[in-house]
């Protein structure tokens, strides 16, 4: 099959399982062509069928707003045509699936019917996209789509819940690519960041308010003082100084790095005794999930589909939004005992398998021959 896919092409869930998504399908033989305004953070190696399109949004003097989606749909028409796409595939609603629409009707009136799928991935459903700015354009966008997809049961009842769909969602859960993930330590790595032999605890985000990264803080602050531990925030965003000043407040600093933006995950991940995910709503929570691939125990909240990955008192535990408390007393009840620490990693392992791109992939593909 000959694929479109377009996405955001940062640090973001969404964006990282559409590469993934996009690499894994060119590997399988089809024809994938990303369209975006920047080179994926994950499209980071050459692999031969895979097409990179940037969006350019030339600017003028009068637009104090360049007009990205109208780029963006003449992009996407371009590249249909030129490279006879069978199909495109949006992750994330805002404003990929408008732009797709208008690209779709383009086409219709030079012959050509292109089918257009919608993977919602979060808060384009549950936050931004429900402000009363963007909701009718993303209800009708979702609408006319051909196919509409939400990467957890808990997005897909958000959506219905919240904006008035017509049509079938299909949820397809995110996925990991299990053997990437599942690697040894590299010991000098875990030397640096904890000398010692302390219990690394980490997390990994966009930094957003949403994310609640100050109960991070707190939640460590109470581990440490039960036992030696560091804490590594990977990722960058608008609540890192708030993070930063909190730490210094409760004299937890010192034991505190700011890694900044990571690339390579699984070296990261696989030095972790713990993850921490604290936010306030996740549709999913990928990053939890990548952790647990790198056999990594999680306590979140048990916010959106954050149950359907983190299972409670398996995988690790989960806790109502904002109980610092209980995610205290649940980190230190797995990282106390090495043998309960043990069972929690090999546990989280084994559920993240059953989420591995293998499983997943045939998924889309399924869904994608539909409309061949
Ligand atoms: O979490 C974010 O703010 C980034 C956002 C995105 O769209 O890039 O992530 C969303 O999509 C991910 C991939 O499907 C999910 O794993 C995240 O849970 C979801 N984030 C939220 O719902 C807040």
């Amino acid at each position: 099959m000959r694929i479109g896919i377009v996405c955001y092409p940062t640090f973001g869930g969404s964006g990282v399982l559409a590469t993934e998504l996009g690499k894994a399908l060119a590997q399988k033989g089809h024809m994938v062509h990303f369209i975006t305004y920047q080179q994926p953070v994950r499209l980071n190696s050459f692999v031969p069928n895979i097409f990179y399109h940037e969006v350019q949004v030339p600017t003028y003097p009068l637009f104090d707003y360049p007009p990205y989606e109208t780029a963006l749909a003449s992009t996407m028409v371009d590249v249909i045509k030129n490279n006879d796409l069978d199909l495109l595939h949006v992750h994330y609603a805002i404003p990929h699936a408008s732009a797709a629409y208008m690209a779709k009707q383009i086409l219709k009136k030079e012959g050509k019917d292109i089918p257009v799928i919608t993977t919602l991935h979060g808060t384009d459903i549950t936050l931004v996209g429900r402000d009363k700015t963007y909701a009718p354009v993303v209800t009708f966008s979702i609408n006319e789509s051909d196919a509409i997809t939400a990467v957890s049961e808990n997005l897909r009842d958000e959506t219905f819940k919240h904006f008035a769909i017509t049509k079938e969602i299909e949820v397809i859960v995110n996925f990991v690519d299990v053997s990437r993930f599942s690697r040894k330590p590299i010991d000098a790595f875990k030397k640096v960041l904890a000398p010692n032999g302390e219990k690394i605890l980490l997390h990994a985000s966009n930094f957003r308010k949403i994310k609640r990264v100050q109960d991070v803080v707190k939640i460590f602050a109470e581990v440490r003082k039960e036992l030696p531990a560091k804490l590594l925030f990977v990722g960058d965003g608008p609540e890192r100084s708030t993070a930063e000043d909190l730490g210094r407040e409760l004299g937890v600093c010192d034991d505190i790095r700011f890694v900044g933006k990571q690339e390579q995950m699984e070296d990261i991940l696989v030095i972790a005794d713990l993850f921490l995910l604290t936010s306030e709503y996740e549709s999913f929570g990928l990053a939890a999930l990548e952790a647990m691939a790198a056999g990594v125990p999680v306590i979140s909240t048990n916010a959106g589909g954050l149950t359907e990955i983190n299972i409670h008192g398996e995988t690790g535990y989960v806790s109502e939004v904002g109980d610092v408390a209980n995610m205290s007393r649940q980190a230190l009840s797995i990282l106390k005992d090495e043998k309960v620490l043990k069972e929690f990693k090999e546990r989280a392992a084994i559920h993240a398998s059953r989420f591995d791109i293998h499983n997943v992939v045939p998924l889309y593909e399924k869904l994608y021959e539909k409309f061949l």
